[in-house]
This record gives structure tokens, C-alpha cells and sequence, in this order.
């Protein structure tokens, strides 16, 4: 049994990984969350509340960073100011919680020498040609695109130099892009899944030619284990399940299962510095680590998310109408 700290435990990936873990080990998981727009507390119910506990507060907070740390066994480091769009419309948050909040979770992992994994992006590597044969590996070198993508390469910069210069008990990994339950609808696959839903026709930015390598959020938690449990300190891990897909494609898929015609969306304002491809070579954690990932069906996957957020209406409409008038007004 050992106890972690989740930073960030009540947004998407994060409350995934507290339901991983609690679901498939006897650790004990204090989830550090501020609860802004993306945190959502309804992603935490019905979990062992013995083996559970909520900590509403800010990771830029060093006197309650400091308490949580000192009474942890490893931190995991998830919360962050995530959705690349709102990065171009108003960077300050993402300075404030990616580079603010890192810096005083890892002086605290350093005072109170304790284990720190820190999570983390592709997009760090900048973007790839359609038709580049080399994916991202460890040794890629960082060409950020966007003020989300930079602040997050900051705060991986950020532990490396803590690692080097302190001895911080750290390792990082960065994952592609995660698909699943408790998503925010701002985001690309929930987005056009709740459009349908509501008579709305998806919105696919520019041509759609834009490629991303998706992965479940399930198997980013296994992965992200696997590397508490056995990565080498000052190791970074790329975290990737062969998921390439272009997103008009998966525009069709989820119009196919939700029994619509397959071009019933339109095509909206392209992203500003819209990154065209990431794709990740996950050799050395499969290698070293001997991880795989289990939900290779993409389309299955699908299914399921549609599913997901058919069922759990009450989790995402709050969310809905606010997200798509702000769309609106860019255009999107
Ligand atoms: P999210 O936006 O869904 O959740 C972020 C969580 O962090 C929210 O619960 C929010 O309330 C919390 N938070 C934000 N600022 C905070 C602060 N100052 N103090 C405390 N809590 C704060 O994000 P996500 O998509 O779940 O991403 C989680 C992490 O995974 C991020 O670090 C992101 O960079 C990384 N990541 C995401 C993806 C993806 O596909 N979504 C892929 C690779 C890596
Ligand atoms: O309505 C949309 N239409 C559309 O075509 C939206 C919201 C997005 N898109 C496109 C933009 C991207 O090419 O879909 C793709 C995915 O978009 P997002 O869901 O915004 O994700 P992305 O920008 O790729 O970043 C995500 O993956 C990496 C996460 O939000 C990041 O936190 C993570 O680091």
C-alpha cells in the first residue's frame, strides 16, 4: 500500500487514474484539485471512502502543497490548464497552474525528498508531417507550438532541472491524445459526440486532415503505473498505442455509430498554429517496462465513449451550452 497525491484528480485523465487505481491496487489516493471549469467532482463518486480523500486547493498554494507532499509517498502530477484553444484566447491561467504550479509541487517533492512522476504531453515535440516516417521518441527535441503546448514543456524542463541540479526523485512521461469517460465537451471527441446528441451538426476545424494518435485513458493509467512502479529516476517515457487517425475520420466513425449520415458536419475556422500530426514510438516503455495497451479497438473504444456520454447526460449538460457559445464567437 502506499499513498499517492493526484494533482488535477477531478478532471479527465486524472479522475480516470484515481478509478484505475483504486479499482486495481490498495493504495491510498488524496486527490489536490481547484476545481476550475474543467474539474468536475461528480468524476469522484462511489470510491472507497476509506481509501479516499478530496483536497479542494490550488497546486500554486505552497503552505498547502507542503502539508499534502510531506504526508504523501508519491506525487502524480496531473492538473494543468489543458484545452489548447482557450491557451490562444487567454495564456495567463496556463502560466499560472503549468509553470507556477509545477515549481511549487516539485520544491515541496525536493524539501520532503519524495517520489514525483509528472504528466505530460507530445505536443511538447511540436508537429510532424502527414507523411514523415519518424514518430516522437525520447530523444525528439522540444519545438512547442502553442502557449498550452510551451507552458507544458516549461514545466517538463522544469523537473529535468530539479532532477539534475537537486537529485528530485522524478520521472515524466508524455502521452498522445487520451480518449474515454469524463471528458470535457470543449474537446474534440466528446464535442461532436454531445453536437449529435443535441441536433448539432460537428464542427471540424480547416480540411480535417489533422492527425492525432489516440489512446484510452485506461491505458495511459496503466502505463503511468507501470512507471511509478519500475521507471528508471530522470527517465522520460512516452506513452502511446499506435492510434493514428485523422480527425475527419473520426468525425465519420462517430457520425456511423450514432446513426447519422457520414457527411453531416461542417467544416469550421481552422486552429490558429494548428499543429498537422503527432505520433508517438512508445518502444522504450514497452521494452523496458514491459507495458502494453489493452484497448487497441479504436472503434470499440468509440462505441463505448458514445455510450458513456449518452448514459451520464447529468455529468456533461451543465457544461454544454456555455462551452458552444464561446465556440460560437470564434467562429467555431
Ligand atoms: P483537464 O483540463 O480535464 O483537467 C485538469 C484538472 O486540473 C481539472 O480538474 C482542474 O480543476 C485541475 N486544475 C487546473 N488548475 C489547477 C490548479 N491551479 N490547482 C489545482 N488543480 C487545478 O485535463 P486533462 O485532459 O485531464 O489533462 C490532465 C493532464 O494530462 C495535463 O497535465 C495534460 O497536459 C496531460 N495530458 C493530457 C492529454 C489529453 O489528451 N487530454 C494527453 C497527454 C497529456
Ligand atoms: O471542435 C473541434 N474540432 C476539431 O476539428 C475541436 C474541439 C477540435 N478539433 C481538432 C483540433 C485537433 O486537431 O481535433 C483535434 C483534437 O483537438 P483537442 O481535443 O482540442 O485536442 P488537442 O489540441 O490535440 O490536445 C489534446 O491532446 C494533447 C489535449 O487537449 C491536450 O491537453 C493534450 O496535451
Amino acid at each position: 500500500m502506499q499513498r499517492l497525491l493526484v494533482t488535477g484528480g477531478a478532471g479527465f485523465i486524472g479522475s480516470n487514474f484515481v478509478h484505475y487505481v483504486l479499482g486495481n491496487t490498495d493504495d491510498h489516493v488524496t486527490v489536490l484539485d481547484k476545481l476550475t471549469y474543467a474539474g468536475n467532482i461528480a468524476s469522484l463518486k462511489n470510491l472507497p471512502e476509506e481509501r479516499f480523500t478530496f483536497v479542494e486547493g490550488d497546486i500554486t498554494d505552497a503552505a498547502l502543497v507542503d502539508g499534502l507532499v510531506a504526508d504523501t509517498d508519491v506525487v502524480v502530477h496531473y492538473a494543468a490548464e489543458s484545452h489548447n484553444d482557450n491557451s490562444l484566447h487567454d495564456p495567463r491561467p496556463f502560466l499560472d497552474t503549468n509553470i507556477i504550479g509545477t515549481y511549487t509541487l516539485i520544491e515541496a517533492a525536493r524539501k520532503h525528498n519524495k517520489r514525483f512522476h509528472h504528466i505530460s504531453t507530445d505536443e511538447v515535440y511540436g508537429d510532424l508531417e502527414l507523411d514523415d516516417p519518424e514518430r516522437f521518441t525520447e530523444q525528439t527535441p522540444y519545438n512547442p507550438s502553442s502557449p498550452y503546448s510551451s507552458t507544458k514543456a516549461g514545466s517538463d524542463l522544469l523537473v529535468r532541472a530539479w532532477v539534475r541540479s537537486f537529485g528530485l526523485q522524478a520521472t515524466i512521461s508524455n502521452c498522445s491524445n487520451n480518449y474515454g469517460p469524463y471528458q470535457h465537451v470543449e474537446k474534440f471527441i466528446p464535442r461532436q459526440i454531445t453536437n449529435v446528441i443535441d441536433g448539432i451538426r460537428p464542427k471540424l476545424y480547416g480540411k480535417g486532415e489533422n492527425v492525432r494518435d489516440w489512446i484510452h485513458a485506461n491505458d495511459h493509467s496503466s502505463a503511468v503505473l507501470a512507471i511509478i512502479a519500475k521507471g528508471r529516476i530522470g527517465e522520460t517515457y512516452l506513452i502511446g498505442a499506435d492510434g493514428e487517425k485523422n480527425n475527419k475520420d473520426v468525425v465519420e466513425l462517430i457520425l456511423k455509430h450514432m446513426g447519422q449520415a457520414p457527411d453531416a458536419y461542417d467544416h469550421v475556422v481552422d486552429r490558429p498554429g494548428h499543429d498537422l500530426r503527432y505520433a508517438i514510438d512508445s518502444s522504450k516503455l514497452r521494452d523496458e517496462l514491459g507495458w502494453e495497451p489493452k484497448f487497441s479497438n479504436f472503434d470499440a473504444g468509440i462505441e463505448d465513449t458514445i455510450a458513456w456520454y449518452r448514459e451520464n447526460e447529468n455529468w456533461w449538460r451543465p457544461q454544454k451550452a456555455q462551452t458552444e457559445a464561446k465556440y460560437k464567437e470564434q467562429g467555431q
